[in-house]
């Protein structure tokens, strides 16, 4: 793999600046909506900015143009990590963030292609993968140079389906494909070597006959060089990047507590979380 930085330091500097921006924001909804899965937005961040700040061919004034390259949260419970990315390109008003999950509001529980910049309608694990096998299959057919990018959770990878859209993948030798597993260890409920042991993650891509890269999901330096050797190989074969994350990523009480999967912090925990992110 390529290992010479990409980045200069200020670049670096920024996105962990924009980074610490779109988690206040993910902490910030969350909390005035009193619901929704902080742990899985927070570990997914790094990524998300990574991919729309330095790698997508995107437009938030053209969300439609053929030739763009296309991200599927398949983990759709992390929408507000999209969503507050989403705000600050201005695909729609930032002031939606605030009515997350609201009677009338655009952004509700789990994506839907009716809100601008989201490209498919997830939430049920498993389901958004084979969603963007289809696209990276669609888009070859019509002869586009555009890569699809989809991030799974850890959890989700106990999903039958998630192994039958690898499978696809593989068969229709898929190389405009970039998956990413979200690997923060933990899902619902617990561990999930305890609640269902996925193993060794990276073998198994490779045996279902994907490239499979790991990563540190926090370091911008190694997200960017291994989408950039992930993209440049072009021998027929679809991309995995397991990437190593903390859940609840960026606040103290949240980093790998199972209990902020999907619980809002309460008055007191979010005016902590938010003074951590302010600093
Ligand atoms: C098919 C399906 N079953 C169950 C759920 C409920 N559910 C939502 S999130 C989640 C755990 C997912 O764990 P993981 O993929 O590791 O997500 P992360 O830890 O990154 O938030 C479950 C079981 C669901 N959304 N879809």
């Amino acid at each position: 793999m390529n290992n010479t930085p990409t980045l200069e330091n200020t670049e670096l500097e920024e996105l962990k600046r924009i980074a610490k921006k779109i988690r206040y924001n993910i902490v910030k909804m969350i909390g005035l909506a009193k619901s929704g899965h902080p742990g899985g937005s927070l570990s997914a961040t790094d990524i998300i900015v990574a991919l729309y700040y330095k790698l997508m061919n995107h437009d938030p004034k053209n969300p439609h143009k053929k030739d763009r390259d296309i991200f599927v949260l398949s983990k759709g419970h992390g929408c507000p990590a999209l969503y507050a990315l989403l705000a600050e390109f201005g695909y729609f008003d930032k002031e939606e963030l605030w009515r997350l999950r609201k009677v009338g509001g655009l952004l509700q529980g789990h994506p839907s292609i009716s809100i601008p910049g989201i490209e498919a309608n997830t939430g049920s694990l498993g389901h958004g993968f084979s969603v963007a096998v289809g696209m990276a299959l669609g888009c070859r057919l019509d002869k586009l140079n555009n890569t699809i990018y989809v991030l799974l959770g850890d959890g989700e990878c106990q999903e039958g389906q998630v192994w039958e859209a690898a499978m696809a993948a593989y068969h229709y030798k898929l190389d405009n494909l970039i998956g990413f597993v979200d690997r923060n260890k933990l899902q619902i409920d617990g561990c999930t070597e305890d609640v269902m042991c996925l193993g060794d993650l990276k073998e198994k891509f490779k045996g279902f006959g994907w490239d499979v890269f790991e990563i540190d999901g926090h370091d911008f330096q190694e997200i960017v060089n291994t989408v950039n050797t992930a993209k440049s190989l072009k021998n027929g074969r679809p991309k995995m990047i397991i990437a190593n994350t903390i859940k609840g990523k960026g606040v103290s009480f949240m980093e790998n507590n199972v209990g902020f999967h999907g619980k809002a912090p309460n008055e007191e925990q979010l005016e902590k979380a938010l003074e951590e992110l302010s600093q």
